[in-house]
């Protein structure tokens, strides 16, 4: 850490970073300085301060933070797909050097040292009028009763793709194939005992937790920053407000200092970088869960389905697009599925484009909002091209269709992917 400059200019330098972040995140005024200026600032400091040593250089050019080496990630615009032949051979949680990475805009670089949580709204207590607000910094969080689950973090859209090319739906949204899914040990504090300390009032209904990442602009009209409702009893049972994952400080990409994390619900319920709560006595609306992350389409209701929450039913095997096998010997196919609705209750997988099925191992106790792996041994007879096919069933007893019902937006596919492979 360099000692040369005054301790003035350290000061200084120390509250410009802070006090453009505070613009970043709305809460700073800067009537009469563009967006674009500020942005640049933003950039500056973030490559040069000297404190950061932490810090990545040229982060705010970049969307995603951590490198993308091509053998591991499909770049997606501002997103990062992890390849499924990357996850073979990795345990039931995926390092964070390998986990997907959805970002609206770009990931924001914070310290944790100047967060702040501010909890907010007409659902905490307080005399009639008042505006009730509690702030709570890193230490304090870090400070509260901490717990640990295991769970996975997978996009609404995970799977899009297979809409169209299985099923000749056209779908708007990031093409996703089967990657934007990870499972990571998240350690943190409930969000439960949080919003007890901040005085929930018996009236409270929807808590809306806010990202510190830039304004999202669609279509030309700017949607503000990302956020979306949660129903109380959902934010009261399993909801952490995770700063760790898979025993590392959280990376910037996934959420740094910390993020929301909504067990078995669609990823964009777990708000990265959370900055606020909202916690209202009236239910919210936010674009994420009005435009998007309903169900449109001729086989959902007019006007759309309610927000949709858990994901649904899916399986992948560990292999790459096209992968190999030499004929006549024995291999060993490997694969995961998983649901929101519960813990996999069986695995059956095809090797012979559908005609007949077998019933793979499992090698995971069964576990809701993770993963099983499994395996299956496979010896092809004839050289040529064919698909592999991996079925679940959950303990919910969902199994996943042939195909998946549509909707404009691509969500929720959980048909059966028909994986390309060839014999030779
Ligand atoms: N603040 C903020 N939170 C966010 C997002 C975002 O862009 N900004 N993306 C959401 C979406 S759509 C998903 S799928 C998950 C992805 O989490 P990950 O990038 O850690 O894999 O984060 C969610 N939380
Ligand atoms: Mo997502």
């Amino acid at each position: 850490m360099p000692t040369a400059a005054p301790a003035g200019h350290h000061e200084e330098s120390a509250y410009d970073r802070r006090r453009l972040r505070q613009w970043l995140a709305g809460e700073a005024r800067a009537d009469g300085v563009t967006r674009r200026r500020l942005l640049t600032l933003l950039a500056a400091t973030a490559a040069g301060t000297a404190l950061g040593a932490t810090r990545p250089a040229h982060a705010a050019d970049r969307p995603i933070v951590k490198t993308l080496p091509p053998e591991w990630f499909i770049e997606r615009g501002t997103n990062a797909e992890t390849r499924w032949d990357a996850l073979r051979g990795t345990g039931l949680h995926t390092p964070n050097e390998r986990f997907f990475v959805r970002n609206h805009t770009a990931t924001p670089v914070l310290q944790a040292d100047d967060w702040r949580l501010r909890l907010w709204g007409s659902g905490l207590r307080g005399a009639p009028g008042e505006d009730r607000a509690v702030e709570f910094g890193y230490d304090d969080l870090r400070a509260l009763p901490a717990v640990t689950r295991t769970a996975f973090v997978e996009c609404a859209g995970n799977g899009r793709s297979y809409y169209t090319s299985q099923q000749g739906e056209t779908v708007t949204g990031t093409a996703w194939t089967l990657g934007a899914i990870g499972v990571a040990r998240w350690r943190g504090v409930r969000l439960a005992d949080v919003l007890r300390r901040a005085g929930l009032s018996p009236y409270a209904v929807d808590v809306q937790p806010r990202g510190l990442d830039a304004e999202y602009v669609s279509g030309g009209e700017n949607l503000g920053r990302v956020r979306r409702p949660l129903p109380l009893a959902k934010a009261l049972d399993d909801v952490l407000l995770a700063y760790e994952m898979n025993g590392e400080r959280l990376p910037h990409d996934h959420g740094y200092p910390v993020r929301v994390l909504v067990p078995s619900w669609i990823g964009i319920a777990s708000i990265k970088w959370v900055g606020d709560i909202e916690v209202s006595a009236q239910p919210l609306y936010s674009p994420w869960n009005t435009t998007f992350y309903r169900l449109f389409g001729p086989a959902h209701p007019e006007g759309g389905s309610a927000p949709i929450t858990r994901q649904v039913t899916k399986s992948a095997f560990e292999l790459a697009s096209g992968a190999t096998f030499v004929a006549g010997q024995r291999h060993v196919l490997h694969g995961r599925s998983w649901s929101g609705a519960g813990a996999v209750a069986r695995v059956d997988v095809s090797t012979d484009a559908g005609a007949s099925w077998r019933p793979a191992r499992l090698h995971d106790r069964p576990r809701a909002g993770a993963w099983s792996r499994w395996s299956l041994n496979w010896r092809p007879e004839a050289p040529g091209a064919t698909h592999l096919l991996a079925r679940a069933t959950d303990t919910s007893g969902r199994t996943q269709p042939v195909t998946a019902v549509p909707n404009t937006q691509g969500y929720l596919f959980d048909a059966v992917v028909r994986h390309p492979v060839s014999v030779v």
